[in-house]
């Protein structure tokens, strides 16, 4: 579709959510899915700027706080159901924790940045705004996160979000760190500055970086990741058939310590030793796959 005509929705959906009509917001959201636009092209260049555009109207006093919110709670919802068609990858075994800073009641980026780690495979907590600082590390401990990601809208802000980022970091296992939010627009070395890892304004390029910034692009960990993920879901299809690891070894025509190399993902089993046991299991490949995805 051409650029115009996703401006043309882009006009037609803000006018919806202005008027507080979930049902035409659905029906501009569902044209452009007709015309052909991916989801993630309407999420990003047709929701996200009509909710800044709704903002931008609120803070110049021509929307009320009750048309604002209420054209957020469309958006919501038809973010919700987007991220819903967008074809979620493989799980990457890691969590992530996001939320907006102390303070703060922006949260529609912080969603965002949660829905595209959610398509993306991650395990996600999202808190939504205003988490407290001395709430929020504790939290992160408690949940074991590999990485949290903060956002911040507020130039007020930035010194509670360096705050929460010191405090992370005395964490005994300290998650990665990502911050975003309009705080750290167009402000080069601000995010150096607040001691995070990373820093994007792009929920699409934040996954790219969470996957770098936790060592989850270099091959070696993600061969790594994955051999112990289906080996996890071999063994537990194989308990569940009720298998005892020689007899899967038999019926797939394995060794039984290839079976057990597999199970405890030290061996980098070829395609074919994967269709073999996905046979043997009952099972088509992506499901053995899949349950690999925990
Ligand atoms: C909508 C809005 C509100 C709504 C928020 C509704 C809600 N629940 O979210 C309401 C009306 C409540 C509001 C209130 C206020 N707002 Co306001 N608000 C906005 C506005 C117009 C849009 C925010 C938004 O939803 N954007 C949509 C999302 C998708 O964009 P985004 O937040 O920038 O996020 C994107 C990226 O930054 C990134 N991202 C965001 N977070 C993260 C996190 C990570 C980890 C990563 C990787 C990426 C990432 O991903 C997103 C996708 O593109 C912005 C202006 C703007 N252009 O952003 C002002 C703005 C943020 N608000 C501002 C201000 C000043 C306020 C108030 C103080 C106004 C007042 N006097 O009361 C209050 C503060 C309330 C509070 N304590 O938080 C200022 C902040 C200026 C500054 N730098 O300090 C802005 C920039 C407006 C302006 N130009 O002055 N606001």
């Amino acid at each position: 579709m051409p650029a115009e005509n996703v401006q043309k929705l882009r006009e037609s959906y803000t006018t919806a959510i202005l008027s507080g009509s979930a049902e035409q917001a659905q029906r501009v959201v569902n044209q452009g899915l007709a015309a052909g636009v991916i989801p993630s092209k309407l999420y990003l260049e047709v929701l996200m700027p009509a909710q800044i555009e709704i903002g931008a109207r609120w803070h110049r006093g021509e929307v009320t706080i009750p048309q604002e919110h209420m054209a957020t709670q469309i958006t919501l919802r038809e973010m919700g159901r987007l991220r819903g068609m967008l074809k979620t990858r493989l799980k990457v075994g890691l969590k992530a924790v996001v939320s907006s800073v102390e303070g703060d009641q922006h949260f529609i980026g912080a969603q965002a940045v949660a829905d595209f780690l959610v398509v993306d495979g991650w395990d996600v907590d999202f808190l939504g705004a205003d988490i407290p600082t001395d709430h929020m590390v504790p939290y992160a401990k408690a949940r074991e996160a590999h990485l949290v990601c903060v956002s911040c809208s507020l130039t007020s802000l930035v010194p509670v979000a360096k705050e929460l980022v010191a405090q992370l970091r005395k964490l005994p296992v300290p998650p990665k760190v990502m911050i975003g939010g309009a705080a750290f627009v167009n402000q080069p070395g601000l995010a150096e500055q607040v001691g995070a890892d990373a820093y994007t304004s792009d929920p699409q390029e934040a996954v790219i970086l969470a996957r770098q910034i936790c060592g989850i692009l270099n091959p070696e960990n993600a061969l790594a990741l994955f051999l112990r993920k289906l080996g996890h879901s071999v063994h537990e299809y194989r308990k569940v058939r009720g298998l005892s690891q020689q007899e899967l070894a038999m019926s797939s025509d394995l060794d039984r310590a290839y079976i057990s190399a597999v199970e405890h993902g030290k061996q980098n089993i070829s395609i074919g030793a994967i269709s073999k046991l996905a046979k043997a299991l009952n099972l088509s490949i992506e499901e053995l796959l899949i349950g690999a995805n925990y």
